[in-house]
């Protein structure tokens, strides 16, 4: 077991979040490093070489770097398979990829959606108002369709907690601190009510919690141009699509907004 394993990461990121539960609940010592220059889209020294598109989370073990966070779940998964997070049934191990693909994707663009809103004052007044309606709706049907994916089941990752709970627990718990969580007398927040009590979930899910309050001075240095806000993929498609054009062009003209960094 290394005890030199180094995690970039910041609490709030979902993506980390999953990797650091992965790694409490095998019990493996790691390192945490909050990479100094996150979110200027300028990044450097061993964090860069470790993740070319300066994102967190990335992995450092030894000579290994690894970064975005299936893969380095997957890694975590081959190299120290005991307790197994992933299930061994094809069909439990398709549907926890299912999750993690939907839950990194569409999931995770409402909670950054309503993170620009809150933390970066994007789109103030009217839009703001109509891009917090739709994440609501759009999170009332996630819920819906995480609720017949949990159907009458424990855990996602079949008969014991794993990858299809972890995949989950980071974008659920951002929904319970927007105040759109799921009720705690539905299947899903009796779901959310269990994993919060692994010790690896809550101690992760505590850190995130505790980050929210640096947040709020964020936005003067969006404002200042000094932090660029990655909008990428889904992320940008939600704001399109939820009714924050406007959001886009304005941090295009004021330069506080980029896009994904290529890989040289
Ligand atoms: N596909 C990646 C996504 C990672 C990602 O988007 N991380 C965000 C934080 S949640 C990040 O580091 N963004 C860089 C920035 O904002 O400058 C993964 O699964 O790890």
């Amino acid at each position: 077991m290394s005890a030199s394993l180094i995690l970039y990461e910041h609490p709030l990121s979902p993506y980390a979040q999953k990797v650091k539960i992965a790694l409490r609940e095998k019990d493996i010592p790691f390192t945490l490093e909050l990479p100094a220059a996150l979110g200027t889209g300028e990044v450097s020294g061993d964090f860069a070489t470790a993740s070319p598109r300066g994102e967190v989370p990335a992995l450092i073990d030894g000579d290994v770097r690894l970064f975005d966070s299936k893969v380095i779940l997957d890694y975590i998964e081959d190299k120290w398979p005991t307790p197994a997070l992933m299930p061994s049934d094809p069909v439990i191990r398709a549907k926890v990829r299912t999750l993690q693909e939907v839950l990194d994707t569409q999931y995770e663009a409402i909670n950054w959606g309503l993170g620009e809103i809150t933390y970066f004052k994007r789109g103030a007044g009217t839009c703001a108002d109509t891009l917090r309606a739709r994440a609501a709706e759009q999170t009332r049907k996630l819920q819906a369709w995480l609720t017949r994916q949990l159907g009458d089941g424990t855990w996602f990752n079949g008969a014991d907690f794993g990858f299809g709970d972890l995949a989950v627990v980071p974008y659920v718990h951002a929904s319970m601190g927007f105040d759109i969580g799921p009720a705690p007398d539905t299947p899903l927040g009796a779901w959310y009510a269990s994993v919060l009590e692994r010790p690896a979930v809550a101690r992760t899910s505590a850190e995130a919690t505790a980050s929210i309050s640096g947040m709020f001075q964020v936005s003067e240095i969006v404002e200042q141009g000094l932090f660029k806000r990655e909008y990428r993929d889904h992320r940008l498609e939600w704001m399109m699509r939820s009714g924050g054009v406007d959001v886009v062009t304005d941090g295009l003209a004021k330069d506080n907004i980029r896009f994904s960094t290529e890989i040289e």
